[in-house]
């Protein structure tokens, strides 16, 4: 299998933490590039989003929801409880770190370029309610699975965009959960940097 990722995407970095830690990375050659550039990738993904996977049969998949749920499958250990209360919490998890990625992710392009983002006000709100539910969540960072997973992507992803904010003001058990889970091996691997950085 071939993973197309970047380095600064919390999207990838889902789907490379969930490879880690099921035991797939050996079975997986990891391709670090641009999705803003790369032609290639517009051939196998019309979004030209990272990640991609291209599976050993050369079938593309995409997004990383849907490839962190193959990796399970190939794994056969599962990281997605697959029935019960605990399924629906880690989906839900799994959209409010992808959707207040995605809005962090905007905002940051917007502070980037200079322009006001005429949206701004509605995507901070989004960023810091979805930290406020995350510090009001059982999150066990002891033996995590997809949720805990996915509930640490914001913060990584906010100290790597905005490493002199301070998430952690006023959530100290997010603090503390997210200071245990980014010493995992998996995070540790993953850990988002510039392209060239790593
Ligand atoms: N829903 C997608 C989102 C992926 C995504 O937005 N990736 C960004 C990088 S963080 C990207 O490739 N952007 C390039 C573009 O929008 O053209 C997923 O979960 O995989």
């Amino acid at each position: 299998m071939q993973l197309f990722f970047a380095s600064t995407s919390p999207f990838a970095r889902k789907a490379r933490i969930v490879a880690h830690e099921l035991g797939l990375v050996e079975r997986i050659v990891m391709v670090e590039t641009d999705p803003w550039t790369d032609e290639r990738l517009r051939a196998m993904n019309p979004l030209a989003k990272v990640p991609t996977l291209i599976r050993d049969d050369g079938e593309p998949l995409y997004d990383s929801a849907v490839i962190c749920d193959y990796f399970d499958a190939c794994a056969g250990r599962r990281l997605v409880p697959q029935d019960g209360d605990r399924r629906w919490r880690a989906l839900r998890l799994q959209a409010l770190a992808a959707d207040a990625c995605s809005a962090a992710g905007r905002l940051f392009a917007g502070e980037r370029r200079g322009e006001p983002d005429p949206v701004r006000g509605r995507l901070v709100a989004a960023v810091e309610a979805a930290f406020a539910s995350l510090e009001g969540e059982r999150l066990d960072p002891t033996a995590p699975g997809f949720a805990e997973i996915c509930a640490a992507l914001l913060p990584g992803y906010c100290d790597f965009r905005w490493p002199e904010r301070d998430w952690r003001s006023g959530r100290p058990r997010l603090a503390a959960f997210t200071a245990v889970m980014e010493r995992r091996p998996s995070f540790v691997a993953t850990r988002h940097c510039l392209p060239g950085d790593s």
